[in-house]
């Protein structure tokens, strides 16, 4: 659905004229921008405007109430210095009867009012430090003395100054206006002759008479309802379509009632929630931190990686937009990164992180504006327009600059990069290792920009890194997580498909597909590595008999680890993406040759996977799982040949609660309970439900998808939030969002509630970063170029080799 609003008809308009329609789409992008703009500007502006009122009105009261004890104690103090000698000889009991009149201060009193006058001058700092507060309307730090003759002298100029101009009905109108009434009235009644600051006395302007007071109402009033409106038209209240209202968090009571059974369920209604969180998300980021690499949403600020920004937030979330369609806000973030991006900057940065969210943000966007146009429809291409093809421009400058971190003795990427220097640079951790997973999740990036631009060095470069890893003959295609960029070695014996292991294992089968499956060898790869997490790291929990991927931290010859990182629950979906290839199960069932008894076991693995990490959502108080989680195993841990069944999904209602048998396989370490609003098991579920059709990875979505908006939503139009404890109820908050919430997450979400033909499955492969890029035909120009050495002998993970 086109979100655009379309007062012209523009949309039915049956023009053929290429000219006629090239105008309108300006007009139409224009129109859009603008009002875009404006209703932004108006919603700004009228919240503020309502805000400093009630602000200016609560400060001018407390300002009154403060000022006037102050000049009350300052009266008495007079008071009782002159009556000092009197006190002197009077009795106790008459001093406590005076007190109780009020008429005199006891002994300890002063101590008493100094006491209060500190609390108050905190209060004051407090006040100070409040960037939200409004600093002209706190109370001033040193109350000035009102006996001062040179004060006196001002007084009765500025009253009779007053007195004059605004003659005797002055005071009358404004919101500001009102606010000084307040404020004046309460330091003295005739007020008009005691303004309350100096340098902005009552009344007192340069344009000589004020308006008439019933003409000034009616031109506030008038502009009021113009105001409103405005507003009204904008958010959508005089049509049928109430896009923009809904999307305020407070509208969400749809979080309770939408309960219904699977079969009942409106997919595309629940897909439209998704829109309203992205809606949310980047409005939020628009509005408190726009152009900053880090958004923090709850204290409302913004922070940059780089001097000038590196465009982290707008480019990872660029596809997003486009994909939901919502045309204005992609239009502001091309505007963006045409006037404010620049890579040249003298920046260290990782080579791996900016490949996948940058880069790939940035040839996502190219791919999804040239190919589907008629997504937030900008035309990326038109000839003679200023910034054509400014995303492949944008990606290709990036790519230089990350091309120097492959300048190193075996071709193992630097974990970093300078980018204003174009230069390569180790790890400043680690001995210099880079993370393997890191170097070899560069290449579906560098090699679609190959194809793109036919520059084989991209190809050759990243390519290169997969032969390096694969002459070390990892054992059972396992790989310890850290390699030497200065010897092409391991670096460690540590072997995990959480942090620094896990792409590699996903770029493998990723790599098969995106050349149309003209590269056998990552197939072959995957292959291998897939048979080794079988026979290494898969196993049973002991209660319950949940299937985890655990750990080798001392190499494949050491214990297992039953620790997942909430990182591998990328891995159900990546299993059940190999076996089908790319095709519904239904489809790869019935194609001719193609489906085996390996690929039947791999799909039961992956449905099996699919149902542990959603148990990790399921076992944490908020709904929203851990970023890591241990489980409950054997002192001997059983074999993933073993027999066994894998527990029904009806397990996680057990209406034994907390008590219930399957908790006892499930442990979050205090330490371990954030949250950081990851996107593997949503990206899991997108996967699973593609291929098997099953609507319960749906549900399982919309449940968790819930729980997010639950609970990470931060208040005052903020967004949404990363956790530091999901495992309370409130949860602890952590301010900060990551760019792969709207990059991926809710990304993920919203292709799990779409229609299977949106972004095919054998058309795109998504990117770690979930940008999606497309399956092409390599040419003659770009093919593999190396081929594995025979498997005879297997190599440790430190590099010696041994006879198989
Ligand atoms: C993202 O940057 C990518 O998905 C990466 O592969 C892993 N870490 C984050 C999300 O968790």
């Amino acid at each position: 659905m086109n979100r655009v609003r379309d007062p012209f008809n523009l949309h039915n308009l049956s023009l053929n004229r290429p000219g006629t329609i090239a105008a309108i789409n300006i007009l139409r992008a224009t129109a859009t921008t603008a009002a875009t703009e404006f209703r932004d500007r108006a919603e700004k502006a009228a919240q503020q405007a309502v805000e400093t009122a009630a602000k200016a009105a609560e400060f001018a009261e407390q300002a009154a109430e403060r000022t006037r004890d102050a000049v009350e104690a300052a009266a008495k103090e007079v008071e009782r210095a002159l009556d000092h000698t009197a006190f002197q000889s009077q009795s106790q009991s008459q001093s406590q009867a005076d007190l109780e009149q009020g008429t005199l201060l006891p002994a300890a009193a002063p101590a008493a009012a100094e006491e209060t006058y500190d609390e108050e001058d905190t209060e004051v700092e407090e006040e100070y430090e409040d960037p939200g507060d409004m600093a002209s309307f706190s109370i001033p730090r040193h109350v000035p003395s009102f006996t001062d003759p040179a004060r006196q002298a001002e007084d009765r100029l500025w009253a009779a100054a007053t007195r004059q101009r605004a003659g005797p009905s002055a005071g009358a109108g404004g919101v500001l206006g009102g606010v000084q009434d307040k404020v004046g009235g309460f330091l003295n009644p005739d007020r008009r002759s005691l303004p309350m600051y100096k340098d902005k006395p009552y009344g007192y302007g340069p344009g000589g008479a004020r308006p008439r007071p019933l003409l000034r109402k009616k031109r506030v009033l008038g502009l009021f309802t113009l105001v409103v409106l405005g507003l009204l038209w904008f958010t959508g209240f005089f049509d049928e379509h109430h896009e923009r209202a809904r999307a305020k968090l407070g509208d969400w009571g749809w979080l309770s009632s939408d309960t219904k059974a699977r079969s009942k369920a409106d997919w595309l209604k629940r897909r439209e929630r998704v829109v309203e969180a992205m809606e949310l998300s980047w409005d939020a980021y628009e509005r408190y931190a726009w152009g900053y690499d880090e958004f923090h949403p709850v204290s409302k600020t913004g922070r940059n990686m780089a001097p000038k920004g590196l465009g982290w937030i707008i480019i990872d979330s660029l596809d997003t937009l486009m994909i939901m369609n919502l045309t204005s806000r992609v239009t502001h973030a091309r505007e963006w990164i045409s006037k404010s991006l620049t890579w040249d900057q003298d920046q260290d940065v990782n080579t791996f992180e900016t490949t996948i969210r940058m880069m790939g943000g940035l040839l996502s966007a190219y791919y999804l504006s040239t190919e589907y146009p008629n997504l937030a429809p900008i035309s990326d291409d038109d000839v003679g327009a200023p910034g054509e093809d400014l995303y492949l421009e944008k990606a290709r400058d990036l790519a230089d600059r990350l091309m120097s971190a492959f300048d190193t003795p075996s071709g193992i990427p630097y974990a970093s990069v300078n980018l204003g220097k174009f230069q390569g640079l180790p790890s400043h951790a680690d001995m210099g290792a880079s993370s393997t997973a890191e170097a070899t999740t560069l290449q579906l990036e560098f090699k679609y920009l190959a194809n793109l631009t036919g520059e084989k060095d991209f190809w050759d470069r990243s390519e290169k890194v997969m032969k390096v890893i694969d002459d070390n003959q990892a054992p059972d295609g396992l790989v310890p997580i850290f390699i030497q960029p200065s010897t092409g070695h391991f670096h460690t014996q540590n072997i995990r498909l959480g942090s620094r292991g896990d792409s590699y294992y996903e770029y493998l089968i990723k790599q098969y597909l995106q050349t149309h499956k003209a590269e056998p060898i990552y197939q072959d790869m995957w292959n291998d590595a897939l048979q080794g997490i079988r026979k290494h790291l898969v196993t049973y929990t002991e209660n319950s008999g949940f299937t985890i991927v655990g750990e080798r931290p001392s190499g494949l010859e050491g214990n297992l680890s039953p620790k997942m990182d909430h990182l591998v629950c990328f891995l159900p979906g990546t299993i059940a993406l190999a076996a089908t290839e790319g095709l519904s199960e239904r489809e790869a069932r019935k194609k001719p040759g193609f489906w085996n008894k390996q690929r039947e076991a791999d799909m039961k693995l992956a449905r099996e996977l699919m149902q542990t990490c959603w148990g990790m959502y399921r076992y944490m108080a908020t709904g929203l799982a851990a970023e890591i989680t241990y489980f409950k195993i054997p002192s001997d841990p059983l074999p993933e040949s073993s027999s066994h069944t894998s527990p029904p999904d009806s397990i996680f209602d057990d209406p034994a609660g907390p008590d219930a048998t399957w908790r006892k396989d499930y442990e979050v370490h205090q330490m371990d309970a954030h949250n950081l609003q990851r996107p593997e098991t949503v990206e899991s579920l997108f996967y699973m439900y593609r291929i098997t059709g099953d609507v319960k990875y749906r549900e399982w979505g919309w449940d968790m998808f819930k729980s997010f908006v639950n609970y990470t939503a931060v208040e005052d139009g903020g967004g949404f939030t990363s956790l530091s404890n999901a495992n309370v109820i409130p949860p602890v908050i952590k301010d900060n969002m990551e760019s792969f919430w709207m990059a991926e997450t809710l990304k993920y979400f919203y292709l799990l509630f779409s229609p299977e033909d949106l972004l095919p499955l054998d058309k795109v492969v998504f990117n770690t970063e979930a940008h999606p890029l497309p399956v092409f035909e390599v040419g003659r120009l770009l093919k593999t170029g190396w081929e594995r050495k025979p498997r005879t002998t297997t190599t440790t993970t430190t590099g010696e080799t041994k006879s198989a």
